[in-house]
C-alpha cells in the first residue's frame, strides 16, 4: 500500500500528497516507511521560510510570490505552520485572501499543518511534510510561520533560504536583530513600505543588520521593500531569493546547510522516539512519588532522576 502511495506521490497526484501528508500529520505507523521510500527523490525544490509577526503581510506575500512564480511556469507548495490561526486548507491564506487562479491551478498546493502535541514543534512535522512536496516535483516549496518565540528560530531549521516579514511598526524586532536574537534571517522584507515611518525602520534595519556584520556565513543580508497588498517589490524579492540560492549552491554552503538540518533532524527522532519510551505510565506514576519525597527533603532531584534512568535502562 505504501509502494503504492509513494509511486502517486511521484506522478504528483493531489489526493495521494494529502493523503501523506496526512499520515505525516497523524503520526501514523507507516509515516517512517513513506519517508524512507520517499528520501531518495527529494533535494530538488527550494525552500523558502517566511516568518515574521502576525499581521506582517506573510499570507498576502506568499501569494503575490505564488503568482509570480507560476507566470514563470514553476510549481508551488505552500505549507502554513500558524499556531495561532486555525486554517483549513482552502482558506490557508486567510479570508482576505482569495486567490481563485490559485485555488484552481493543479501545480500549487496548499496546506496547513498543526504545530501542537509534537515536541520538535514545527521542525519534525513540517521538515517531513516539506520531503513529500519536494518528492512530488514542486520547485518551491513555502513555509509560512508566524514568529512567535522558538518557532520562528526553527524555521531555518527546513528552510534554504529564510525570509523575515517587518513591517514599519517592527521597532522591537529591530532591537532584537541588534542583540543577535534574529541570526536566522537570509533576506529581511520591509512590507507595508506605504506606511508612515518606513523609511526611518529602512533606516533603523540597516543599521542594525550592518551592526551585527557579516554573520551569516559570508552571506550580505540584504533588506528589500515590498507593498505585498499592490504586489509591489515582489519581482525584486525573486531576484534576491535567486541571488541567495546561486551563493548558496556556488559556495558550497548549501550542502553543508542540508548536513546539518538533516543531523538536527535525526537528532530530533532520536530524542523524540526515546522520549516516547521513556515516560511510560509506570515511570510518569513513579516521577509522581519521587517528586513528593523531593520536596520533603527526603531525596534530591539526582537521586530521582537516576532511579528513572537505572530503570529504563533496566528495561531495554
Ligand atoms: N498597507 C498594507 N497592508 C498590507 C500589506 N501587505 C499586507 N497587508 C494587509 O495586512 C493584513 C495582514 O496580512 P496577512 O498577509 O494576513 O499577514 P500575516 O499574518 O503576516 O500572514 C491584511 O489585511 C493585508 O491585506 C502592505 O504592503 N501594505
Ligand atoms: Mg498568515
Amino acid at each position: 500500500m505504501i509502494d503504492e502511495l509513494v509511486e502517486n506521490v511521484i506522478n504528483r497526484q493531489r489526493r495521494h500528497i494529502a493523503r501523506s501528508i496526512s499520515l505525516i500529520e497523524g503520526g501514523d505507523d507507516q509515516a517512517p516507511e513513506l519517508l524512507q521510500k520517499l528520501h531518495k527523490h527529494t533535494g530538488k525544490a527550494w525552500r523558502i521560510g517566511i516568518t515574521g509577526p502576525p499581521g506582517a503581510g506573510k499570507s498576502t506575500l506568499i501569494a503575490e510570490l505564488t503568482k509570480k512564480l507560476r507566470e514563470a511556469g514553476h510549481r508551488v507548495a505552500i505549507v502554513a505552520v500558524d499556531p495561532t490561526s486555525p486554517f483549513t486548507s482552502g482558506a490557508v491564506l486567510g479570508d482576505r485572501i482569495r486567490m481563485p487562479d490559485i485555488e484552481q491551478d493543479d501545480d500549487v498546493f496548499i496546506r496547513s499543518m498543526a504545530t501542537r502535541g509534537s515536541s520538535g514543534g514545527l521542525s519534525a512535522r513540517t521538515a517531513d511534510a516539506v520531503d513529500v512536496f519536494d518528492a512530488a516535483g514542486f520547485d518551491y516549496i513555502l513555509i509560512e510561520s508566524v514568529g512567535v518565540g522558538q518557532v520562528e528560530l526553527q524555521i531555518e531549521r527546513v528552510a534554504d533560504s529564510t525570509l523575515v516579514v517587518l513591517v514599519p511598526e517592527s521597532g522591537d524586532q529591530v532591537q532584537a536583530i541588534k542583540a543577535g536574537l534574529m541570526e536566522i534571517a537570509d533576506l529581511y522584507i520591509l512590507n507595508k513600505s506605504d506606511r508612515p515611518g518606513s523609511n526611518s525602520m529602512l533606516q533603523s534595519l540597516y543599521a542594525a543588520v550592518s551592526f551585527k556584520g557579516k554573520h551569516n556565513e559570508d552571506w550580505d543580508v540584504d533588506i528589500l521593500q515590498t507593498v505585498a497588498s499592490e504586489g509591489q517589490g515582489i519581482s525584486e524579492l525573486i531576484l534576491a531569493i535567486e541571488k541567495h540560492r546561486h551563493f548558496l549552491e556556488r559556495s558550497g554552503k548549501l550542502q553543508s546547510r542540508r548536513k546539518s538540518q538533516l543531523e538536527e533532524r535525526i537528532r530530533n527522532k532520536v530524542y523524540d522516539s526515546i522520549q516516547a519510551s521513556l515516560w511510560t505510565p509506570q515511570r510518569l506514576a513513579y516521577l509522581e512519588q519521587a517528586l513528593e519525597s523531593a520536596q520533603r527533603g527526603d531525596e534530591s532531584p539526582d537521586s530521582c532522576a537516576s532511579s528513572i534512568v537505572q530503570d529504563y535502562q533496566n528495561k531495554k
